[in-house]
């Protein structure tokens, strides 16, 4: 029997755990060895594959080309024809990034080939979760139809606490990377994160270790400097905005080698992220619900045990009907307790055609329980207001080092977030430690939670400022 070596991780104690592609078979199989392999060694062994004692090694294996052939016939799982979803206004926007979106399946379908080590990173939150669990059942659905195909131990999939890529984040990948050593070159794919400048020299310090296949829909900030890269995506760049949700284009990247249905999976992304496009369709209400909440508080689903969300749990989860409705409930409940004393604490400042309300959310949860996170929450409150008084509004939720900010769609060309956040950054640079967002949902993270106030002033006379200013001759 023979084959070669692709990849071997080592886990501490542990024998290492290698990959190696069977040249007759024709596929990988994940074994441990008490043989020390090397990847890009061909083997043969007249062991059994689960219990390799002796091997022959050749330094050039004669199989190569078989393994390029497989790569290859991997790939044939890309799909020609954009994926559509019948509502034109995204699908105008598909049909545009299909091509770059089937280069990075190209990518993808490489690495999984050649059985390379690949960390995905996905925001925490309904949306980027959304697109983790897409892209997970997608790869399952591949791995079906191309059996040769092993996976699972060569994926990391982590839940990203915030917006940017730090230069933390990029330590750690470094060093999930250098666990393995591999034939083909690690991949980093990010869902819903990252365009900010605050990315920069974290990106440059990766850049070389890893590819990089990058799919977000936040503005592209100015000094940003990696939405030229060849496999960033953003909708923004394919003439779409932010509506064209992340998790949303995480699924249809997925269609470029997968056809498995994740319309759910789709929707609970668009309503996660208030989309225009989201469809009132409650199953992927529920869902995104689902999603909000084991992202928001992880305990509260897998116990204190699990604080990381990986699509593995979230699958466990949605295909336990009776769990699943039980946090579902849960979620709304909290929802509903916590706007109740929401809607009595609120501050109202008047402006000029619509008003600011200002929540101090801190001391509004019970403190055992993360959920609802302040940001998502000033989402539902803007709505719950402006459905309450009939008319457009500005919310500014704050807790601790965040404040939160979400502007009424009816105020978009009045109110701009991203020049507030820019004003506030100039003024009071030493105070932000981060800051960034979309036009109508932004958020800011404070260096120190004692100059809040002064910030808070500052943000709701920018505010009303905009809110006075004339509108531009049409
Ligand atoms: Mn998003």
């Amino acid at each position: 029997m023979q084959g070669i070596v692709l990849n071997s991780k080592s886990q501490g104690r542990e024998d290492p755990r290698y990959c190696i592609f069977l040249t007759d078979e024709k596929k990988v199989i994940s074994v441990r060895s008490s043989v020390a392999l090397k990847p890009g060694e061909g083997i043969r062994t007249n062991d059994s594959w689960d219990a390799i004692r002796t091997v022959e090694v050749e330094s050039n294996p004669s199989g190569m080309q078989e393994l390029e052939d497989f790569s290859e016939q991997v790939s044939d799982a890309l799909q020609g024809k954009p994926y559509l979803t019948g509502d034109g206004r995204i699908d105008n926007v598909t049909v545009k990034m299909w091509e770059r979106l089937r280069l990075c399946g190209y990518v993808l379908l490489r690495k999984l080939a050649l059985a390379a080590p690949i960390i995905v990173r996905f925001h925490n939150d309904a949306d980027g979760s959304s697109g983790a669990y897409g892209l997970y059942k997608s790869i399952g659905d591949l791995s079906e139809r191309k059996p040769g195909i092993r996976y699972r131990h060569n994926i990391s999939w982590i839940m990203q606490q915030s917006v940017s890529y730090s230069t933390y984040d990029a330590g750690t990948d470094t060093m999930i990377a250098n666990s393995y050593s591999s034939v083909e070159k690690p991949l980093l794919v990010m869902i819903d994160f990252g365009t900010a400048m605050e990315s920069n020299n974290s990106i440059e310090q990766i850049k070389d270790r890893f590819d990089i296949i990058w799919m977000d829909h936040h503005p592209v900030v100015e000094g940003f400097g990696w939405s030229a890269l060849e496999n960033y995506v953003n909708p923004w760049n394919f003439g779409g905005d932010s509506n064209y949700a992340a998790g949303f284009l995480a699924c249809v990247f997925s269609k470029t080698f997968s056809r498995i249905d994740t319309k759910e999976i789709e929707n609970a992304s668009l309503v996660g992220d208030c989309s225009l496009y989201a469809s009132a369709n409650s199953k992927g209400a529920d869902l995104s619900l689902l999603l909000d909440l084991i992202t928001s508080d992880p305990k509260v689903a897998f116990g204190p045990a699990t604080p990381n969300v990986t699509p593995y749990e979230i699958d466990k989860l949605v295909a336990d009907e009776g769990r699943r409705a039980e946090l579902v409930g849960f979620a709304k409940m909290r929802l509903s307790e916590v706007m109740d004393i929401a809607l009595k604490s609120m501050k109202r400042y008047r402006g000029e055609s619509a008003a600011i309300y200002v929540l101090d959310f801190e001391g509004l949860r019970d403190e055992q329980s993360k959920y609802p996170l302040p940001g998502r929450f000033s989402s539902r409150l803007l709505d719950k207001v402006a459905e309450i008084k009939g008319e457009p509004c500005i919310v500014v939720v704050h807790s601790g080092r965040f404040i939160s900010m979400r502007v009424s769609r009816e105020l978009s060309g009045k109110v701009d977030l991203a020049a507030v956040i820019a004003s506030i950054k100039e003024s009071y640079a030493e105070l932000i430690e981060a800051g960034g967002g979309h036009m109508l949902a932004s958020g800011i993270k404070l260096a120190d939670k004692a100059e809040k106030a002064k910030v808070i002033r500052e943000i709701v006379l920018l505010l009303k400022k905009q809110l006075a200013a004339d509108p531009e001759p049409a």
